[in-house]
């Protein structure tokens, strides 16, 4: 029999060889673990449990609540609220700080989440996923909002889970990238993946080429040159791909290569990008980097920004190492 590696025991293994660790991050681990294998559950059951659809309602950032968006948010804050391995959480889908109820122990970490990504594809049978961040917090206090608006090299783990046709876990402590494959027989995540990483070379763009007219200078120079293919100054084809999904596209640039942006966005200043600092750019940003890429804004590492507030936007620009440089190339040389 095949002797497969399963997602506890790969994060024990790994802790092991570090100092000062207690166990309680595997603790938790197994939390996120827990709740992201029920989402997984309900999105393949679908409308078969009668999850599909809008909620009718809106989220603290005035987008429309998809069912699926609040029973997941549920699921993730019922799953880690009670273990006594969290000192806090923070969630797109809630306004502010989500505190432990006072009848539950507090631990050392605080988690922030995207519990499900790209929910637009719900309906449509298409990927979605779950982004997590986790960072360390002061132990005794109720946690303030200081203490979560940290910058991105500050998280000791980052991951995402994607619901596509298999269920993949993706995850870095800072020591690599590695894929886990949900095996639903046995209910585990198993190690498939090991030591993922992104070529610095590609011929693959993602954008939403529909929000080309807001773009700026240095982001439609790089996309010009690319679609002059090999008539142009590249002097090679490129490929495009928009599922809408950054989990699923930042997956699909960890097995192949290639670019992803949701650039900065002439309409409205104070929302500079769609994709939100603390549980989109900034755990995508870790586990990029980790897999030998690299993720900016344009003008600044995603991972040296510091926050402002919980659900703050910002310009994603990531992947290749190369051609993301090229990019940030672009906007200095613009001034
Ligand atoms: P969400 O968190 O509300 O789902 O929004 C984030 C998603 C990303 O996964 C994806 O890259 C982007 O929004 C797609 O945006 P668009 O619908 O403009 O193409
Ligand atoms: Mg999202």
């Amino acid at each position: 029999m095949t002797n497969h590696v399963t997602l506890t025991q790969f994060i024990i293994e790994q802790q092991r060889g570090l100092p000062g660790v207690s166990g309680t991050f595997t603790l938790l681990l197994n939390d996120v673990v827990t709740a992201c294998k029920k989402i997984s559950h309900l999105v393949n059951r679908g409308n078969l449990v009668g999850v599909l659809g809008s909620a009718e309602s809106e989220n603290v950032q005035g987008e429309v609540q998809k069912k699926l968006d609040i029973i997941t948010n549920d699921i993730m804050v019922e799953a880690l609220n009670w273990t006594g391995h969290l000192a806090g959480m923070a969630s797109e889908e809630i306004d502010g700080i989500i505190p432990i109820p006072s009848q539950y122990p507090k631990g050392k970490y605080l988690a922030l989440f995207d519990p499900l990504d790209g929910s637009s594809n719900i309906d449509v049978n298409l990927a979605v996923g779950t982004i997590f961040s986790i960072l360390r917090c002061r132990e005794g206090a109720e946690p303030t909002m200081e203490d979560f608006l940290r910058k991105g090299s500050e998280q000791v783990c980052a991951g995402f889970v994607l619901y596509g046709p298999s269920t993949m876990m993706v995850l870095t402590t800072g020591h690599g990238v590695n894929g886990f494959t949900l095996d639903q027989d046995i209910g585990e995540f198993i190690l498939t993946h090991p030591a993922m990483t992104i070529p610095a070379e590609t011929s693959e763009f993602a954008i939403n080429m529909s929000n080309q007219r807001f773009w700026e200078p240095p982001v439609q120079r790089y996309i010009e040159e690319c679609l002059q293919g090999t008539e142009g100054v590249r002097e090679k084809d490129f490929n495009m791909r928009w599922i809408a999904s950054m989990v699923a596209e930042v997956y699909r640039i960890l097995t192949r290569g290639g670019i992803f942006m949701y650039p900065y966005d002439l309409r409205d200043p104070s929302r500079a990008g769609k994709l939100r600092l603390m549980y989109e750019a900034n755990p995508m940003a870790f586990i990029v980097e980790q897999a030998g890429g690299v993720c900016s804004t344009g003008r600044e590492r995603i991972l040296d920004m510091n926050p402002t507030g919980l659900h703050q936007r910002v310009p994603v620009i990531l992947g290749s190492k190369n051609e993301v440089e090229r990019i940030v190339g672009y906007h200095l040389a613009k001034g």
